[in-house]
């Protein structure tokens, strides 16, 4: 392996604002900080996007409807808005379900819209939306149906509540409940996830008391099964003999979302998108949470023993510990073949809320370095840990996002733990209720920035010149005419599962593959440039 001179952290940083107006350099300077895992440093997010820079957020709309809700085959997801906002937002996302066999609900492969026209906008939408909702319900006879607002429907303030619940009444068994999540709620996506997690976390959780039987019962938050991921997952989780009542919301269904608070932890793989709804779930029924990790084999296999160790049983503990040495020598087999093709390539991750910090787990198992990673919508906590939560400021556009003031079930709650035997897990090294970040996990010296532009982008990518860039759709193309393979960590591109063992050799494949592929090499970056101007042919007629 060649071994490459990269440049000083602190001068990549300076280039990277060096040609923006005084203002914006200043403030873009707060979101790009150089790591340092022993202290620290405080990271500059979830703050509006500077208007005029070119940046990869989605809106809320996209957070609620499109990642929470979307996966959940069994509610019709009505978006009540111009038509647009539902075809763009229609299947994009590779998130993947399994039905009860052929006659099984799912709608996920339908596009429901009201599809709002200037007539609607103008004289209001209300009655359009009824209809909509009928039409759905006389087509489908759904369980449920979920309304999403888009922008004009805040700007014209139909009541999509109102309408809710006067069609729920009126139809009688089917549950409608509504979200306000209009796309310029909030700075990103991120304000739609706790849009989302509200509104299934008052009209949906809690509906269905039955135990449905189980002795280790947990619900996966924050998987979204993504190119099959929680089928993996799920396999693993059958294999231990844990019992999953509820994944939020991969391969997932409205009724277990009901019946949710009967399990007995909750795992959290997304922090960003879902913690609002492990903090809701422990308050009103005493379920306590924990982060995981399904990403990497290592990372796996971890989260594994800490479900195992929280449930302190020597039969679970035992028979994980089984499954674990079952799966682990293909992984190792694939490791020992590509290591030494992989070992000490250069990545960049700059993905969404969580994954930025999950996929270097895979990269470490292939001796890559991470460079530089960062969020594009990320709050500090999933930077520097939950310990900055207090310290976070909270500003006009977070204030616009309901906080939900939960209290106790008088009847259903019923803490699984005490609070000192969960004390005890955690001196025993279980991350009860917390999350660490990506920053910990980070070296000493990368660049961690938030919200990067494609500006800082493209510059990155000539100063470092890493092996692969991991973004998404609105990257790839850019990055790969610059010569550097880009791999898609939201789609996944075409592959997947990359979650769980089988995952992390599908992984491991993939980025074999890419970074040791020739055909980069032949592909001239501007940086790589010599005189030859370029060309270009035009037709005139
Ligand atoms: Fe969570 Fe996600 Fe992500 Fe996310 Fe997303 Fe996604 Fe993502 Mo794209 S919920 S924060 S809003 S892990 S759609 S499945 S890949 S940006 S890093």
């Amino acid at each position: 392996m060649e071994s490459r001179i990269l440049p000083d952290p602190s001068a990549v940083k300076e280039e990277l604002i060096k040609k923006y107006p005084p203002k914006v350099a200043k403030k873009r300077g707060k979101a790009i900080v150089i790591n340092d895992p022993a202290e620290i440093p405080q990271v500059q997010a979830n703050i509006r996007t500077i208007p005029g820079i070119i940046t990869q957020r989605g809106c809320s709309y996209a957070g609620c409807k499109g990642v929470v809700l979307g996966p959940t085959r069994d509610i019709v997801n009505l978006v009540h808005g111009p038509i647009g906002c539902s075809f763009y937002a229609w299947l994009t996302r590779r998130n993947q379900t399994r039905p009860d066999g052929p006659e099984g609900e799912n709608y996920m492969t339908y596009c429901f819209s009201t599809d709002m026209q200037e007539e609607h906008v103008v004289f209001g939408g209300e009655k359009k939306l009824k209809k909509a909702i009928q039409e759905a319900y006389d087509l489908f006879h759904p369980k449920a149906i979920g309304i999403f607002s888009t922008c004009p429907v805040g700007l014209i303030g139909d009541d999509i509540h109102a309408v809710a619940k006067e069609m729920r009444e009126k139809l009688g068994d089917c549950n409608i409940f509504g979200f306000s999540c209009e796309g310029y709620k909030g700075v990103s996506q991120s304000a739609g996830h706790h849009i989302a997690n509200n509104q299934v976390f008052k009209h949906v959780v809690g509906l269905d008391d039955k135990d449905k039987g189980g002795t280790f019962k947990i619900n996966m938050l924050g998987e979204y099964n993504i190119g099959g991921d929680a089928f993996e997952i799920e396999r693993l989780l059958a294999k231990c003999g844990i019992t999953l009542v509820a994944s939020f919301s991969g391969n997932s269904t409205i009724g277990q979302f009901e019946n949710s608070h009967t399990a007995d932890l909750n795992v959290i793989m997304c922090h960003r998108s879902i913690n609002y709804m492990a903090e809701m779930m422990e308050t009103k029924y005493g379920i306590p949470w924990m982060k995981v990790n399904f990403i990497g084999a290592e990372a796996t296999a971890k989260s594994l023993r800490r479900i195992a160790r929280y449930f302190e049983d020597d039969s679970l503990m035992a028979r994980v510990e089984e499954v674990i040495a079952e799966e682990m020598p293909a992984v190792s087999s694939v490791i020992e073949e590509i290591h030494p093709k992989t070992k000490g390539k250069l990545a960049m991750l700059f993905v969404g809320g969580s994954r930025a910090h999950h996929y270097q787990e895979l990269f470490g198992e292939l001796g890559m370095e991470t460079l530089s990673a960062g969020y594009e919508f990320g709050h500090r906590d999933d930077y520097e840990g939950r310990r900055v939560i207090p310290n976070i400021k909270v500003d006009a556009d977070s204030k616009n996002i309901e906080e939900l003031k939960i209290s106790a079930d008088p009847d259903r709650y019923k803490p699984r733990k005490t609070e000192e035997e969960l004390e005890k897990l955690k001196q025993a090294g279980l991350n009860i209720r917390d999350y660490e970040g990506m920053m910990p996990d980070m070296h000493k010296g990368s660049l961690v920035i938030d919200d990067i532009s494609h500006y800082e982008t493209e510059k990155l990518i000539e100063l470092y010149k890493p092996d692969i860039f991991c973004a998404g759709i609105k990257e790839k193309y850019v990055v790969q005419k610059m010569g550097v393979p880009l791999k898609q960590l939201h789609s996944y591109d075409y592959g997947g599962p990359y979650a769980g063992f089988t995952g992390a050799i599908n992984f491991y494949r993939d980025i074999d593959r890419m970074v040791n592929s020739r055909i980069w090499k032949l592909i001239q970056a501007p940086w790589e440039e010599t005189a030859v101007e370029l060309e270009a042919d035009y037709v005139t007629q």
